[in-house]
This record gives C-alpha cells, structure tokens and sequence, in this order.
C-alpha cells in the first residue's frame, strides 16, 4: 500500500453531471488520483464500503478504472462491482448500485462530449440510492480537493476485467459482472415485452442508432435478441472509444443519419438514438422528429399502458427549461408537477420521497423511479410498448397528443465556445435588468415578467440559486437563458425557447418572435458578435 504526497489542483468543481475536462488534464499526473481521493475523504472514506464502478467506454476507461479499483483497495473498500472491461451505461450503473445496495458507484464518462486522447473525460459520484450526488454531496468533494495532501493507492498488477467473477485486489474483492444482464432483467419487469415482441414480428421495423457508444451492447441484446427486432436494426453498435470520430450526442445534429434514413423513403415505423453513456434518447417516427419535451408528455399521457405503471404516476418533475408540455398532462391526470434546475441530480429527492414517478429534461433525458438516472434505452421501450398497445404511428400518436393538450412549441438555440467574460457579461447584462424588463417591447413581443430561477427543494428545504434567467411573453411565450455545466471549452450559452398553442397544431414560424426578441433583449449581437447558433435542437 502507498501513501503519496500530493497537492490540490484548480478547478476540481463538479458541474451539472460531474467532473468532465480535457483527456490530457485528467491523464496529469495525479488529477483523476486527486479527485477519487477527494470522493472517498468527501463521503466519509471508502473503509468496509461497497461501489459500482464503470463507464462509457470512452478513450481511458479501462485506465482510470484500474487506478480506481487501486485506489479503492487502499482506501479499504470491501468490494467492487465492475461491468466487463470497465464497461456500464449510467442507467445500468444505476441499477446496480441498487440492486446490490452498494454505497455508490464511481461513473466514468463525460456523456454526449466526444472521446479520445484529445477529447473529453468525466466521471462521477452516484450515491447508494443509485442517482448522482446532490450538490451537498459535491460541495465536500470539491472542498476535500482544494486541501487534499496525499491520496493512496496499492501496488498492484491491473485487474483482469475481461472474464466475468470475483478475485482479489489487496485486500478488496472485484466481482466482474456482465453490464447488459441485469439490466435487461429489469426492462423486462416494467415493460410488456410481450406486446412488443408481437409488434415486431407483425412487421414493425427500428432503427437504433447506438452512436458507438456503450448502448450497442445493450440495444442489441434487448431489441434484437430478446423482442425480435430485425438484426442489424441497432446500428453503430459496436462502443468505440473516440465513438467513431463523433460526438455522441442523440440530437438531429449529430445524429443526422438517422434523421435522414427517418425522413427518407425507406424510412423504418421507429428511429432512435442514445448518447455516450446511455442516458439520453432521441425518438423520430416516420418522417417526424419527437421533441424530449413532448416526449415526455406523451409518455406521461400513456403512462398506465406500461405494466409498471399501469396504476398511475404519483407526479412528474422536469427541469426548468424543459417545455410545460408535461405540466398539461399531468393537470389532467390530477397529479402533483415539478419543476427542478437543470441536471438529474435534482431528481433524486423527489423520486426517493414517493413524490414522482416520472422525470425528464428537454436535453433528451427521460427515466422514471425503476433508477435514478434517466435512461436512453427505456425511454425507446416506453414508446414501443405504447405504440404495441395504441397501434399507432409516431406522426398519429403525436397528432392526437396535440389535438387533445395543445401544443408547445419548442427549441434550444446553443451558443458554443464562446469567451467565458463575454458570456458572463451577457447574462449578467439580463441580470441586471431583470427588474425593468417587466413591459420592455422587442420586435412583436412584450415583456411580462422576467427572474431568475431559484429551486428550494420541497423535501430536504435545500436552496439552489442561480438556475437560469426566465424572460416571460405576453401570450405567453417564453425564454430562458443558462450557462452549459458540462463543456470543457469556453462557455456555452443555451437559450431555451417555448410559445404554446391550443389550436394552431404545425406553424414552423410559431417561434420566430420570441427567438428574435430574446436575441435583441439579452444583446447577443453586442456581447457575443452573433445571433445565429452553433446547435439548434
Ligand atoms: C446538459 C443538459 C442537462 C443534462 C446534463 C447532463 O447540461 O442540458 O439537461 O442533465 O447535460 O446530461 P448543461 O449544464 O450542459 O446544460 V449527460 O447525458 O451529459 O450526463
Ligand atoms: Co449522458
């Protein structure tokens, strides 16, 4: 066992899911060390503990998770639970955090950021109820990695990861387990896997875009092997650790090959995506792109159709910029709605209390109480078994959501890169306004009220401030600006956009006003020298 000196190192803040930089920086000497060090002092030391540990497969997975489990073995871990060569979607970590009541799990992956030994690294904390530490969690791990002086770590060779079963590392015990069995296992306790198998062998087709990302496996063993999707339905499925050269980000712009396969003639009934670790989704039906915003709703709206849900939902919650698609649903069904800051740590609460049952964000993240992470591959099966029960088509079951709720239109503008004191000053230029917006015209639009999003948490009374800036319409539109929690370059701007209609069901412009209202009110042009986007979901 060795004790080595070592000393804090800047910036080791965790962001909205966290800690992600730069490969180079996490391979410096000491840095990932500093941090998984900084977790264990930061939780109450790692002695006699139990985790899960593993990630998305990206470029130094397989290396920081044996410096972990080295780590873990000095610091007096009993045990370690390890997916295959260090491979666990972050549901599938979730669930096995649970299942085997560990007292948390080390998750490698910076998620949609491209991989690579130039590219992004990540990695993060889930706590024994299965979901990512809230923020009283990080703070004592950000505060330990500012007056850390020495981590610790076993001489030893590198864990055989490849052969499932247990064997020992010092003292500690890592058991290697399949990343896709147990997980499967669970899907196929929520979902009717029955209806669903019947759907595909009447002829329903699918197309899973895996990304190269750690759903491959997954996909392939659930939709191909279990429920009788077509082989070769789950395509790029093989994890890659530069994920192919992309970025593995299940959004109409990265994942434009499956948006034109969807929208081309050949299209297939089911498109979908996930992202780098599993967690996102994105759904296309024939010749029409699905909105996790809508997403959501609709899964809510159908929710009893699902075997585990079939007795209601106790509530929805959606993080703030997410659209108020799901708050129509959830009037109608007379259950509780709400509304947390962004990223799923703020979930977990609200899911542990009993006081939801269903959550999502507009970024393409939907999952429900079976874990406490969103989760890309049940969200695809959710849509499949509604679709089995309504046989419908995705453009019908959308059509016939809008006529009965109305529709909220919906987009997010991404400003990438920019200078950090030229996005800071924008926002602090709303900020500072937000008082004298309040009757401020710009273009079409009038100004009706405007804040900035504080979150108490309606369970342990936690504060959380500074969510995003929310600039209201009159009509009732709405805008939200926010600074990105998981870049690694520059600050990304995001700016939320949603304007309602109960009647008017396909208005492509429906957005256009606010969108340039806002543009003008927050003075992009000035602060940033552009209006137009990097990215628009
Ligand atoms: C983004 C999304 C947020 C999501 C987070 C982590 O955060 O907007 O909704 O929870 O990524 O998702 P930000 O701070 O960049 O807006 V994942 O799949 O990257 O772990
Ligand atoms: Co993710």
């Amino acid at each position: 066992m060795t004790k080595i000196e070592t000393k804090p190192i800047d910036g080791q803040k965790p962001g909205t899911s966290g800690l992600r930089k730069k490969t180079p920086t996490f391979r410096q000497p000491g840095y990932l060390e500093n941090f998984v060090q900084a977790i264990f002092d930061g939780t109450g030391g790692a002695e006699g503990k139990t985790y899960v540990v593993g990630g998305d497969g990206r470029y130094f997975n397989v290396e920081a998770t044996q410096i972990i489990l080295k780590m873990a073995a000095a610091n007096g871990a009993a045990r370690v639970i390890v997916g295959q060569n260090g491979l666990l979607s972050t549901p599938a970590a979730s669930h096995l955090i649970r299942l085997n009541e560990t007292d948390g799990g080390i998750i490698l992956s910076a998620s949609h950021n491209p991989g690579g030994p130039e590219e992004d690294f990540g990695i993060k904390f889930n706590t024994s109820n299965g979901g990512p530490a809230p923020e009283t969690v990080t703070d004592r791990i950000f505060a330990r990695t500012k007056d850390i002086g020495a981590y610790h770590i076993i001489d030893a060779d590198d864990v055989d990861l490849a052969t499932f079963g247990e064997r020992a590392i010092g003292d500690m015990t890592v058991e290697v387990v399949d990343p896709v069995a147990d997980y499967r296992d669970l899907m196929r306790s929520i979902f009717d896997f029955d209806a669903i198998r019947t759907l595909f062998a009447d002829g329903f087709t699918i197309r899973f875009d895996a990304m190269h990302a750690v759903t491959g496996p997954y996909a392939k063993a659930i939709l191909e092997n279990t429920l009788g999707a077509a082989p070769g339905s789950v395509v790029n499925g093989d994890p890659s650790p530069t994920f192919g050269g992309g970025h593995p980000d299940p959004n109409p712009v990265w994942a434009v090959d499956l948006m034109n396969t969807m929208m081309g003639e050949e299209a297939p009934d089911f498109g979908a995506a996930s992202d780098g670790d599993g967690d996102r989704n994105m759904i296309v039906g024939r010749g029409i792109y699905v909105s996790p915003s809508d997403s959501l709703a609709v899964l809510a709206a159908n929710a009893t159709l699902v075997p585990a849900y079939k007795d209601g939902l106790n509530g929805i919650a959606r993080s703030m910029p997410t659209s108020a698609a799901a708050d129509r649903v959830a009037e109608r069904l007379g259950v509780a709605m709400f509304e947390t800051p962004t990223g799923w740590k703020f979930f977990g609460n609200l899911l542990d209390a009993g006081k939801v049952t269903i959550c999502g964000e507009e970024s393409a993240g939907t999952g429900s109480d079976h874990i406490r992470e969103k989760d890309g591959l049940w969200a695809v099966l959710f849509w499949l078994n509604i679709l089995a029960v309504r046989k419908m088509s995705v453009q019908e079951l959308m059509n016939d959501h809008w006529e009965g709720y109305g529709r909220n239109y919906y987009t997010r503008l991404d400003f990438e890169g920019v200078p950090v004191e030229r996005a800071e000053a924008l926002m602090q230029g709303v900020r500072d306004r937000l008082d004298t917006l309040k009757g401020c015209e710009a273009g079409d639009c009038v100004v009706s009220n405007a804040d900035e999003f504080t979150y108490t948490d309606p369970v342990d009374e936690g504060v959380s401030r500074g969510q995003g800036l929310r600039i209201w319409y009159k009509g009732g539109a709405r805008a939200v600006l926010r600074m990105s929690g998981t870049g690694t370059v520059g600050a990304t701007i995001r700016c939320y956009l949603e304007a309602f209609s109960a009647t008017v069901l396909d208005d492509p412009k429906r957005l256009d006003p606010v969108r340039h209202a806002t543009m003008e009110l927050a003075e992009f042009e000035r602060h940033i020298g552009r209006t137009t986007p990097d990215v628009v979901t």
